[in-house]
């Protein structure tokens, strides 16, 4: 990838001057394509989505491409067959702008970035803190729940009819990116453009049955097995859990996304890490934390996130990615740095 990133501080983007560029963009611009990060999560797939709704409303054409499959439990978002894996965007060399939502680096599209002819235009639209912005266009805002509710804003600037499709998509993403309004990010913002939704269409009983109720009798069992593994670090300050590769083959069709989630719900540690080995030696670790910033953490172990949700990939044995994430953990805790 040649592409230079712009500066690595964060900052949050002027939310009126950029969306008025971006709307220029749309208005000049033909062709599209619309992308995430890989391993696309509600809130990612609701922008992406939201967006395709807006270049619709320009009668633009756009493709959505993402390196990853779309996890069945987001089937039920309106339009989400529009959504194209990697193996579907042969040529790419007719895109002017590339629209890349929800990702705090190009390298999180995974091969996607590659794709994207060095002649195109990128628009960089997200809310996590770390953002590269790497794009020519970045609309930032860290304070906002989500990236399905940036979109929104723009979507509403655009003087654009809210139609129950796109409540319904912008109250996934919120809900999703917000743990269903319990998270630090809920904010009267986030709790007024939900109640937005709602009278827009958004039935937040079905939201919340089509995302909770449809999981396999196996993700509830590796859950199960998962919790039996919990184990408090550094004088209970962390609490962990890991499932591996073996155990997962006893349950090939579990989700294991937001199982992290359940260790916060002990009192008394301040961060939590699941470990989940996807391949053998190679495991996908999620911090979580109530008053520390995990972000700084999944950082200096390659990865990233948001101060308070983030994750990253390491290789090893689970001794070794243990013995890693405790490393980074004490020396951050020594040190007071992670407030
Ligand atoms: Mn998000």
């Amino acid at each position: 990838m040649n592409r230079k990133n712009g500066e690595t501080k964060v900052r949050s983007s002027d939310p009126v001057s950029v969306h008025d560029e971006i709307k220029a963009i749309i208005k000049k611009e033909d062709r599209f394509l619309i992308t995430t990060h890989v391993r696309p999560d509600g809130d990612s797939l609701a922008s992406v989505l939201v967006f395709a709704g807006l270049l619709d409303a320009f009668r633009k054409s756009c493709r959505i491409c993402i390196d990853d499959g779309v996890p069945r439990k987001y089937d039920f978002l309106p339009g989400i067959e529009r959504v194209k894996s990697f193996d579907d965007l042969p040529d790419s060399s007719g895109i002017g702008t590339a629209v890349v939502l929800d990702a705090s680096g190009l390298e999180r599209t995974g091969r996607i970035g590659d794709r994207i002819p060095e002649t195109a235009r990128i628009v960089n639209i997200d809310h996590h803190e770390g953002n590269s912005r790497f794009g020519e266009v970045n609309c930032i805002l860290t304070g906002s729940s989500s990236t399905a509710e940036i979109v929104y804003d723009l979507y509403r600037r655009c003087d654009l009819p809210l139609t129950p499709e796109v409540a319904r998509l912008v109250y996934t993403g919120i809900v999703c990116d917000t743990g269903c309004f319990r998270f630090a990010n809920t904010g009267a913002q986030t709790l007024e453009t939900a109640a937005e939704m709602v009278r827009a269409g958004a039935d937040p009983g079905k939201i919340i049955h089509d995302l909770q109720n449809r999981h396999s009798a196996h993700t509830l069992q590796a859950l199960g097995h998962a919790l039996t593994r919990i184990r408090f670090f550094l004088d209970d300050a962390v609490v962990g859990m890991h499932l591996t590769c073996q155990d997962l083959k006893q349950f090939p069709e579990a989700d294991t996304e937001g199982f992290v989630n359940y260790l916060r719900m002990i009192e008394g540690p301040s961060v939590q890490f699941f470990i989940n080995e996807v391949q053998p030696g190679r495991h996908r670790v999620s911090l979580r934390s109530h008053e520390k910033d995990v972000n700084q953490i999944a950082g200096r172990l390659g990865g990233g996130g948001h101060a308070r949700a983030a994750g990253c990939d390491i290789t090893g044995n689970l001794e070794q990615v243990q013995d890693r994430i405790l490393g980074c953990l004490s020396a951050v805790f020594k040190a007071g740095r992670a407030d």
